[in-house]
């Protein structure tokens, strides 16, 4: 059963940043996300096993600043 983590991304400009961003998380084994332009924040999707700070990691290598929404 998957679980749901909320992200700040921070950086994001147009669309295709959103994109980019989106991409990177699908990346990892089980994972969707959806990326929120307007208000800066990720839903992500994403087996239990996998822990948030892979997807802050994610994110950062897609060249964003991203913290857990609290
Ligand atoms: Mo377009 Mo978004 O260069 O950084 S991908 S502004």
């Amino acid at each position: 059963a998957g679980v749901s983590t909320d992200l700040v991304v921070r950086g994001m400009t147009c669309a295709a940043c959103v994109n980019r961003v989106e991409k990177r998380l699908a990346l990892i084994d089980g994972v969707t996300a959806a990326v929120n332009l307007a208000t800066g924040r990720a839903r992500v999707h994403h087996p239990a096993d996998v822990p948030p700070a892979d997807l802050l990691a994610a994110v950062e290598r897609a060249g964003y600043e991203a913290e857990l929404v609290p």
